[in-house]
């Protein structure tokens, strides 16, 4: 990882490590401090299950190896976090045709737009033609929204009136990217959960009319957590993924918490991996999701 990018990252999660990393800073190996990581760590979010687990595994450690300094037991923790997060990455999958799809949920506010147009300002530096479907019929300035996102990222937006049908918007963003020969097409849609079977039913028409167009193309769907709630979003995650095939999540908002430890029981609780985090508002602030890089920025001195 290039030094700029990590510096942003263990920037976006002062705010967890300031909880976590006092824990350690001169004391002495006793419960006393086993108690206090204990609560840093539920504080952080980490979870119980993966709390109660790395504290076993630090108090195992400290007494096979004899550690009496706390400071010491930092990179046993380290690599604890570091194998919990290792089974939590994963890549975006774009397949082998033109254009790659991937469509963006979540609900109002978790930072699909905003994702939308950081991912696609990367994919533009790196060469690609970038579409952006404004499915988010819902509100007009959500499509307005996108459409600043897009010229920021130099990308091309396929909208319609607010209102209209998403599946349309969809099918004319991508039935265009096809014939026009560009390498993504990125799908912004509603955050709306009415029900589960109108979420449903209307994930269902999107991801039909795509593979309709694209039949051998996989459709990457990725759902966006705000990463200020921890993790509260475990539970709407569930909703989204009743509702359709989730194959990856994007964690925003990192920079703004102490609970960036919540990765950990998202990762467990829903097995989907984690592809991206959002590490602030900036068109810069995605980073493809490093377990090892996550970790060091947050238990570095
Ligand atoms: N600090 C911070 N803010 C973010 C991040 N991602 C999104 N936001 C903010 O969250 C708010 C909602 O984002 P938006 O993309 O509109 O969410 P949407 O309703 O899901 O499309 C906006 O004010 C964004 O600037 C992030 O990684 N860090
Ligand atoms: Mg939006």
């Amino acid at each position: 990882m290039l030094k700029s990018m990590f510096d942003k990252l263990k920037n976006g999660l002062k705010k967890t490590k300031n909880n976590l990393i006092p824990t350690f800073s001169g004391k002495p190996v006793n419960e006393e401090f086993f108690d206090e990581l204990e609560i840093a760590l539920l504080k952080a979010d980490v979870g119980v299950k993966a709390t109660e687990e790395i504290i076993d595994f630090l108090k195992d450690e400290a007494k096979r190896k004899r550690i009496k300094d706390a400071e010491k037991l930092k990179s046993y923790l380290k690599e604890k976090l570091a194998r919990y997060l290792q089974r939590c990455a994963g890549k975006l999958e774009l397949g082998n045709e033109k254009p790659a799809v991937i469509l963006f949920l979540g609900i109002n506010g978790s930072g699909k737009t905003t994702t939308i147009g950081k991912l696609a300002a990367q994919f533009k530096k790196e060469g690609k033609s970038v579409v952006l479907a404004a499915a988010d019929t819902f509100r007009a300035a959500a499509i307005d929204q996108l459409e600043v996102w897009a010229e920021r990222a130099g990308a091309r937006i396929v909208k319609h009136s607010q209102g209209a049908d998403p599946a349309a918007v969809v099918y004319d963003a991508v039935n265009s990217a096809k014939s026009r020969g560009d390498d993504i097409v990125l799908v912004d849609t509603a955050g709306r959960l009415h029900t589960k079977e109108h979420l449903m039913k209307e994930l269902q028409k999107i991801k039909k009319t795509i593979q309709k167009i694209m039949p051998n193309q996989p459709v990457e769907t990725i759902l966006v957590l705000d990463g200020t709630i921890g993790q509260n979003s475990i539970n709407q995650a569930k909703t989204f993924k009743e509702a359709t095939d989730v194959t990856g999540i994007v964690i925003t908002k990192l920079d703004g918490t102490a609970k960036g430890g919540a990765l950990i029981p998202i990762c467990q609780e829903l097995k989907i991996p984690i592809k991206y985090i959002g590490v602030g508002e900036g068109i810069e602030d995605l980073q493809p999701f490093d377990p090892e890089a996550f970790v060091e920025a947050l238990i570095e001195d």
